[in-house]
This record gives C-alpha cells, sequence and structure tokens, in this order.
C-alpha cells in the first residue's frame, strides 16, 4: 500500500477546498465565492484498494490584518510540516499584475523540499489557448515537480491529479480507517455549513466576520436532531442585515444549512439560529478558542 500527506495550498479562492472535496467525493470544506473561506486546517481523506492520501485543506495565503489571519497563517505553516507532495492551486484566470502575489507566496513555499505540484484550477472558464501561456508564465517561478491543468469543480482531468500524487508517494502503513473522511468533529462541519450558507447570502464586509458556534446539538429518541446555533457577527449593524427583513435573510440561511446538514447527517434536523454580536472577535483569543481555532 502507497500512502502519505498531502497539503493543498494557494491564494484565496483558487479553488483549494473545491479540489478536495471533488477528490474525496464529499464535502467536506466549504466553499464560496468569497476570499479566506477557509479558516483551518481541515483533512480529507481519500482511500483506494492500494492507497491512501491524506489531504490538508488550508486557508489561502494572504497578508494577516487580524489574530485570526495570524492564526490562519500558523495552520498554512504547520500543514506543510512533514507532508509527502505540496499542491499549489492557482486560478487560471490570473491578471497581469497577479503574478507578482503568486511569485510572492510562492517564494515562502522555497524552504520546503517536498515535491510541489502546480495545479492550474478552472480551466473550465477560459478556452484552451489560453491556459498554454499561464502555465507557462508560473513555471518560470518555482521548479515543480509536476504541472496539472483541470476543472475542480467540473472534476476535468482530476484523476491525472491523483495519478500525479501517487507517483511521489511510496509504500506506508493506511493512517486513518477507509471508510473515514475527514477529522472534523460532526459539530464542526454543521458549523460550517451553517456559516458556508452565511457568506454565499451575505455581501461585502459581513462574512469575514462570521463565526458559527453550535450551542447544543442532540439526537432525540425519534432519531431528530435538535441544533442550536449561534452565528457570531463583529456590528449590531451588521445583526440587522444578517437576519434581514422580517428575518428572511436569517430564515433562509437556515433553510438552506439545514437541507445540506440533513444529508449529511442522514436524518431530519430541527435547526435554530440566533445572531449575536461579539466585537472585534477576530482579535479575541479567548472567543477564538472557544469557537475552535486552537
Ligand atoms: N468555474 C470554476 N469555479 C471554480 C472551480 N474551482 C473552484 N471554483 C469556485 O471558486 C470559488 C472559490 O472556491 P473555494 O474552493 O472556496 O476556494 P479556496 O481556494 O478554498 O478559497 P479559500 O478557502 O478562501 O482560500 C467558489 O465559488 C468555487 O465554486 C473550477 O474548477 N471552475
Ligand atoms: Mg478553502
Amino acid at each position: 500500500m502507497k500512502s502519505g500527506f498531502v497539503a493543498i495550498t494557494g491564494r484565496p479562492n483558487a479553488g483549494k477546498s473545491t479540489l478536495m472535496n471533488r477528490i474525496i467525493g464529499e464535502k467536506v470544506a466549504i466553499v464560496s465565492n468569497k476570499p479566506q473561506t477557509t479558516r483551518t486546517k481541515i483533512v480529507g481523506v481519500h482511500t483506494t484498494e492500494d492507497s491512501q492520501i491524506v489531504f490538508i485543506d488550508t486557508p489561502g495565503i494572504h497578508k494577516p490584518h487580524n489574530k485570526l489571519g495570524e492564526r490562519m497563517e500558523k495552520y498554512i505553516y504547520t500543514a506543510t510540516q512533514e507532508i509527502d507532495v505540496l499542491l499549489y492551486v492557482v486560478d487560471c484566470n490570473l491578471h497581469e499584475n497577479e503574478y507578482a502575489k503568486e511569485q510572492a507566496a510562492l517564494e515562502g513555499l522555497k524552504k520546503s523540499d517536498v515535491p510541489v505540484i502546480l495545479v492550474v484550477n478552472k480551466v473550465d472558464t477560459v478556452e484552451k489557448v489560453k491556459v498554454l501561456p499561464v502555465i507557462d508564465r508560473l513555471s518560470g517561478l518555482y521548479n515543480f515537480a509536476g504541472i496539472v491543468p483541470l476543472s475542480a469543480r467540473m472534476g476535468d482531468n482530476v484523476d491525472a491529479l491523483v495519478d500525479e500524487i501517487e507517483k511521489y508517494l511510496e509504500e506506508g502503513p493506511q493512517f486513518f480507517p477507509g471508510d473515514l473522511i475527514t477529522d472534523q468533529p460532526e459539530r464542526q462541519i454543521v458549523a460550517e455549513y451553517i456559516r458556508e450558507k452565511a457568506l454565499r447570502l451575505l455581501n461585502q464586509e459581513i462574512p469575514h466576520g462570521v463565526a458559527v458556534e453550535i450551542e447544543k446539538m442532540r439526537k432525540k429518541e425519534s432519531g431528530t436532531y435538535e441544533i442550536l446555533a449561534a452565528i457570531y457577527c463583529e456590528r449590531q449593524s451588521h445583526k440587522a442585515i444578517i437576519i434581514g427583513k422580517k428575518g428572511e435573510k436569517l430564515k433562509d440561511i437556515g433553510s438552506r444549512a439545514r437541507q445540506d446538514i440533513e444529508r449529511f447527517l442522514g436524518a431530519k434536523v430541527y435547526l435554530e439560529l440566533w445572531v449575536k454580536v461579539k466585537e472585534d472577535w477576530r482579535n479575541k483569543e479567548a472567543f477564538m478558542n472557544n469557537i475552535g481555532f486552537e
């Protein structure tokens, strides 16, 4: 059996989490079109008859603006230690001024001595002829072990990436049971599903200040889950926006999240959401510890 650990890095919004979900075949990491969706390290396990690849999804590489950002930077760092392969994911729609940003992010990887595979993502959004020049320029920025253009969303060429990764894995043990797909506790996944809907339904600055805490989660005798969750935001004015006119926005977030949670738990769910204000929580260490950013 071949096995190993693979970290998924890249700038925000590149499609890292989409890629991991695609390979695992389940939504283990939430996805949105807002940058900095992923805030921690998230493990996704891909097991076949003769191999096990343990993926570690990470937050997008960016300059931290608060204590949460600093923690995210640490997660990226620790995720890239003691791994066998590193994936560097890039959105192929690169504007001229973004190559410098990719270069700066790649600069940080130069200390790493593991093979780095460049994943050129979102090829479904451009004509094929436009991908080659992007690959050409990126390959000048780093000595990549391999380059795989693909579409994480559509699934095109994702198998080729898995084959490429396997080239660099050695004989090893199965680290996790074959049926395990993530290391996240159920409660955390439920909280993340709620946050995903909030990210998707809210605009601009609010999403970055949103956190979700599961206050109560219990399975009743009937098999139904009763879940009580708090959506934290940083300002009273944000709270009003999240709740929306006549509570419509919050209702929408709740009903969409409930569908995901029911599918994930395989049971009926009664979900109650509250919106709470915690000013500047992204700089409050104790609060962040409490809601799972340890
Ligand atoms: N068209 C297209 N969109 C994609 C593809 N992969 C990801 N996306 C979209 O790109 C956006 C960002 O995807 P994520 O997977 O959340 O990106 P990420 O790199 O994990 O982002 P952070 O966690 O914020 O660093 C979402 O809207 C995805 O649906 C792709 O192959 N094609
Ligand atoms: Mg992500």
